[in-house]
């Protein structure tokens, strides 16, 4: 049989195929490979729903996260050619391109700033002429704007990987130098598709899938915490996200830093990988749900909300999702120069709590480590 041939809707093929998983799941047991490529082919949304929402109310009952944040987005020349990428510029001559200085950076700190706001998180590009002592000055200018109970979470490790390597530095020391300066949190951005066939495919000159994960591994070993992401609704098979969370799930396992897991999906204005068009709504919640299922050892899972659109961000945390992200502030450009629904993401923390009770949850706001505020 073709394993991804889709199963009939029911109730008869639903206790064949998926009442073993279904046992495992209320049992508390972690899920094979093999069960999350099978559960990606369920088609029994209403089943696949409950399943997931075991799983979420075990880690996190009936809460849902949000913070109120912003965005930095210091600079969009990059050095690596991602095809999916609709943000990045060759450099800074280009229309469209910015390079802020860290004065520029600090002067819209300043301006986004308002009392509520618990974490600024930074991320840009591979901005080939900036190492680690460049975003080492960023993060003790920004600190000295901020006040100290916002947290910085600042830099994937796709830009950790180049800052260090410019700097002759290990991935540890630059780490170090960076929490030495007020950096709090790493966000999961750069992992895109872990597979090497497929990333040499869309990302050919990232930082590889075995560097992305020790550098989260050297973060956790230094206590500083991180997250991690997928990009999916391209190329990608099932097994090939499978793979993925894999890879993900054997790394907490070791070293237990990831706080948050964030199916990013593949936006596709203005790239060169436009042509593929992007997944359907079901096969979004499928995989929202799969990833609750599999990661059992990563306790948030967030659907992000200027990616997404609020109405997918809704129907996810029916599907194992508690955090949306947050207020935004009309901060990132990454999802709106790629074409989502959401140009200048802002949402108030009022419409953000409405949003959670409407799916039937209690929100709560929280800071960078969900702890309660
Ligand atoms: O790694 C780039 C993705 C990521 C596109 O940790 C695209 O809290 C879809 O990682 N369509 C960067 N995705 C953003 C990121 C992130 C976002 C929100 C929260 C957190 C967190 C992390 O954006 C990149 C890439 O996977 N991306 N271009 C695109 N056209």
């Amino acid at each position: 049989m073709d394993s991804f041939a889709p199963i009939p809707n029911t109730a008869s093929s639903r206790v064949f195929c998926y009442e073993p998983i279904a046992s495992k799941v209320k049992r508390g047991e972690r899920l094979s490979t093999e069960q999350a490529i099978r559960l990606l082919d369920c088609t029994d949304l209403d089943f696949l729903a409950g399943l997931a929402d075991v799983t979420r109310r075990r880690i996190n009952g009936d809460r849902v996260f949000y913070n109120q944040n912003f965005h930095i987005e210091p600079s969009n020349v990059c050095l690596h050619r991602c095809r999916f990428c609709s943000f990045r510029r060759n450099s800074v001559e280009e229309e469209g391109a910015w390079a802020w200085s860290i004065e520029e950076v600090c002067q819209y700190a300043r301006q986004k700033y308002h009392p509520g706001i618990s974490e600024v998180h930074v991320t840009g590009s591979v901005h080939p002429d900036r190492n680690l002592f460049f975003y080492a000055d960023l993060i003790e200018a920004l600190r000295v704007v901020l006040p100290a109970h916002v947290s910085i979470k600042a830099f994937s490790a796709v830009e950790i990987d180049y800052m260090c390597r410019s700097a002759g530095k290990s991935h540890i020391e630059g780490l170090e130098l960076l929490r030495e300066k007020g950096l709090n949190a790493i966000p999961g951005g750069g992992a895109e598709i872990f597979d090497a066939h497929l990333r040499s495919q869309i990302c050919p000159d990232k930082t590889d899938a075995q560097t992305w994960l020790s550098i989260h591994d050297s973060a956790h070993q230094l206590g500083i915490a991180s997250n991690a992401t997928m990009l999916f609704g391209h190329l990608e098979s099932p097994e090939q996200q499978v793979d993925h969370l894999e890879r993900i799930r054997n790394q907490q396992d070791k070293s237990g830093g990831f706080i948050a897991f964030i199916p990013l999906k593949y936006k596709s204005a203005r790239n060169e990988l436009s042509h593929l068009g992007e997944a359907d709504l079901l096969h979004t919640l499928r995989l929202f749900a799969v990833s609750r299922l599999f990661l059992d050892n990563i306790p948030h899972l967030k659907a992000y909300w200027p990616m997404l659109g609020k109405e997918a961000t809704q129907m996810a945390l029916l599907f194992g999702a508690d955090d949306l992200d947050g207020t935004i502030r009309q901060s990132t450009k990454i999802y709106s120069m790629a074409g989502a629904e959401e140009q200048n993401p802002d949402m108030d923390k009022g419409v953000l709590r409405n949003l959670i009770r409407t799916a039937g949850y209690l929100p709560v706001e929280r800071d960078s480590f969900y702890r309660e505020l």
